[in-house]
Parts: C-alpha cells; sequence; structure tokens
C-alpha cells in the first residue's frame, strides 16, 4: 500500500455543519469558465451537476472577448489578453474561494495560468483544479500550475474527488484526475466512458441560474 504524505489536509470542521450532519455549509467553491458563455457545454454540465452536490458553487465566467462575434473577428480582436486591472479585480473575486475549479481550451490557457498565479499571490491557501480542453490534450504542461487537472469526463470523477476531499479521505487515487503533491505528480487511470443511460441521469446543463459575468 502507498503512503501518500498530502501537502494539504483538510479540516473537517470548516466543511461540516456539526447540527446538520453531512450537509456542507462552508466550503466556498467557483466553478470558473474561462471562454464564451453560451456554448460551453461541458462547463455547463459540470456546474449543473455541482449545483446538484454542492448547491453553494458559484458560477463565474471570464469572457476576455467574444470569440463568435463577426465585428470582434473583423476588427481582430480575438484576443485572450485582458487589462491588469480587470484581471487583478478578477482574480481578487476568485481568491475568496477555498477551491478554485477552471474548464479552459488550449487558447485560453496562458490566461487561465495568469489568473492562477494573480490569486496564489492574494490568497495561497486556494486549491486549483483545472479541467475542459487543455488539461485533456497537454495534461503535462496543466499540472504544472494547478493542484490537480480533469484528464478526461468529469461528471463522476469530480463527484468522486469531491466527497474523499471534504471527507478528508486521501484524494490522489480518484481516477480522470492528476494530482501534484509536495512536487510528485501522481498520474490516475481513467474511468470507462460514460453510456448514454448514465448520461440521461446527469442534470440539465445549466443556463442563467445566478451566473456571473467578471468581465463585467
Ligand atoms: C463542439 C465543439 C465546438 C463548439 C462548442 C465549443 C465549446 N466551447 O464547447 C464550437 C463550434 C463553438 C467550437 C468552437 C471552437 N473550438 Co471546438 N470543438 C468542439 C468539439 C467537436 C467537441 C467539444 C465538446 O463539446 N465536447 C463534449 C463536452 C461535454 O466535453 P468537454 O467540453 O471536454 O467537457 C468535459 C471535460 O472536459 C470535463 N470538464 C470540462 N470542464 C471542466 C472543469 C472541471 C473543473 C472539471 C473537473 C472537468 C471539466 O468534464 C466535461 C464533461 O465530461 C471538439 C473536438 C472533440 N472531438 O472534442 C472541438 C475542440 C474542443 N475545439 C477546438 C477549438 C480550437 C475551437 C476554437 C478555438 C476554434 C476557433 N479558432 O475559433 C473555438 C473556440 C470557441 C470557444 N470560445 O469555445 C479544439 C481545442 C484545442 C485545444 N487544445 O484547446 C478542439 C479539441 C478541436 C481540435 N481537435 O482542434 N468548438
Amino acid at each position: 500500500m502507498r503512503e501518500l504524505r498530502l501537502s494539504r489536509q483538510v479540516d473537517l470542521r470548516r466543511y461540516t455543519n456539526p447540527n446538520q450532519k453531512n450537509v456542507d455549509l462552508i466550503m466556498k467553491i467557483k466553478f470558473v469558465s474561462i471562454e464564451g458563455s453560451i456554448i460551453t457545454v461541458g462547463f455547463r454540465k459540470m456546474a449543473s451537476l455541482m449545483r446538484t452536490i454542492h448547491p453553494e458553487t458559484e458560477v463565474d465566467f471570464i469572457v476576455p472577448t467574444n470569440q463568435m462575434s463577426v465585428l470582434s473577428f473583423l476588427l481582430g480582436r480575438c484576443t485572450s489578453e485582458m487589462s491588469d486591472d480587470d484581471l487583478n479585480k478578477i482574480s481578487q473575486h476568485l481568491a475568496k474561494a477555498d477551491l478554485v475549479a477552471f474548464s479552459s481550451m488550449t487558447p485560453y490557457a496562458d490566461l487561465t495560468k495568469d489568473i492562477i498565479s494573480r490569486i496564489k499571490q492574494v490568497n495561497p491557501q486556494v486549491y486549483f483544479i483545472w479541467g475542459g480542453i487543455h488539461p485533456i490534450m497537454a495534461p503535462e504542461d496543466a499540472i504544472q500550475h494547478a493542484n490537480a487537472i480533469c484528464t478526461g469526463e468529469g461528471e463522476v470523477a469530480f463527484e468522486e474527488f469531491l466527497s474523499a476531499y471534504k471527507e478528508g479521505r486521501d484524494y490522489t487515487q480518484t481516477k480522470n484526475f492528476w494530482f501534484k503533491e509536495n512536487d510528485q505528480i501522481i498520474k490516475n487511470d481513467f474511468l470507462p466512458l460514460q453510456t448514454q443511460e448514465d448520461m440521461d441521469n446527469l442534470p440539465l446543463p445549466i443556463y442563467a441560474d445566478d451566473e456571473f459575468d467578471l468581465a463585467q
């Protein structure tokens, strides 16, 4: 049996209401999509599931530019750059969380890394998870910047991770995830792909429910 010293021990009292056993109260999770909002189906599916398993989850969008806008395209404004001022405001807001989970593609990978490093400067205690296309396609790069990355389908894997994390169990065995613990990278196997029936049982993607556009 492999022995692992976790770099971060979870204080259960922070996440459990002593009067209502097994009810999550205080763990602050921010679930953040870095890209144009209406089309991000994978993120919206994950955000919807998160609201089911941890209703207090805040769902945020960072929309650097409207990539789908014809005018933006013609004016050459399809860029992932944001002003220093906006980035600082966004990072300060996200730094109030215990756990920040990002979803982004490779065109927004540098922006994701920049925001993570700014959040760390404000609050070094934040636990970072990175999911979506970039960690799937370039896991060796993504894991350098987050505590954990999701390298495949997120639904079952994230739920398993979160319950282990909150209960103080060893979460580093979670499949479809890689972890960085004390500079050691733990690469777990894949879960079997979900069947159509599995997916039919998931909640519908979330749309316009308490969403927060961080670029506004
Ligand atoms: C449908 C699609 C589109 C759609 C919708 C895009 C979208 N944002 O959802 C449209 C046509 C709009 C589109 C546009 C673009 N696309 Co496209 N698209 C696809 C395609 C065919 C399927 C993606 C998909 O919906 N998958 C299904 C969903 C459910 O999966 P998912 O999003 O990955 O989410 C799962 C996991 O990633 C994970 N997950 C996701 N987020 C998180 C977060 C956390 C915290 C966790 C734990 C897990 C997790 O769980 C989710 C559910 O299981 C892929 C190719 C492919 N076969 O995958 C290319 C692909 C994603 N597209 C790509 C590109 C480059 C683009 C564009 C940048 C093209 C362009 N130059 O404009 C734009 C970007 C627009 C934008 N801002 O999003 C590339 C991305 C390459 C990369 N390395 O990033 C791909 C891989 C195609 C390719 N091979 O080049 N695209």
